[in-house]
């Protein structure tokens, strides 16, 4: 079984088409204008084993914002359609990310309702051409629109790239293990019946 999503979404600020396939490779796709948020990307789908391809038309002249935030809404939006139901999913995940000085923790409730707790401190402003305010809007927009409980937290670390490459790694790793499927449960894993 392959859970997969294809999203378009146009508005006056972007223009995005998304492909997601969570029982993927890791093969990405990845053109939002900003190389460092491709990185990301990248990073997300190699490390999720997701397939994933995206293609972003941003109003880049403005800045990077709506490029980014929109791009996570349609990402949201494509991870809550791939998973359907969630008949049999493991529903939580979590994963502690090393990278060299830096230590990531993220932990993942498919629940079916949204938060956001993000805990960072970066201390430059500009990832690349990426303003890096916009990490922690990438994440708020997922956790929203996937309808998902997110915690990011920083436990360590000094180098910005680290940080931020740690966490879509951490983030990456945690929701490949909650989108997994556990043989062992019958129908959605939740006493209440649903994780609608
Ligand atoms: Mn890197």
């Amino acid at each position: 079984m392959n859970r997969t999503a294809k999203i378009t979404r146009k508005t006056k600020e972007t223009d995005i088409t998304l492909e997601l396939n969570l029982d993927g490779t890791g093969i990405a796709e990845i053109e939002t204008g900003i190389g460092f948020f491709d990185h990301m990307l990248q990073s997300f789908a190699k490390h999720g084993f997701f397939d994933l391809k995206v293609n972003v038309k941003g109003d880049l002249y403005v800045d990077t914002h709506h490029t980014v935030e929109d791009t996570g809404i349609v990402l949201g939006q494509a991870i809550r359609q791939a998973l359907m139901e969630k008949t049999g999913i493991r529903r939580y995940g979590s994963f502690l990310l090393p990278m060299d000085e830096t230590l990531v923790l993220c932990a993942i409730d498919l629940s079916g309702r949204p938060y956001l707790n993000y805990q960072a401190q970066l201390t430059c402003e500009k990832l690349g051409y990426m303003d890096a305010e916009l990490v922690k809007e990438f994440f708020y927009a997922i956790s929203y629109s996937a309808g998902m409980n997110l915690h990011l937290k920083q436990m360590d670390g000094s180098n910005n790239h680290h940080i931020v490459e740690a966490m879509f790694k951490a983030f990456a790793k945690a929701l490949d293990e909650a989108c997994g499927i556990d043989s062992r449960i019958q129908g959605v894993l939740s006493t209440k019946g649903t994780v609608e």
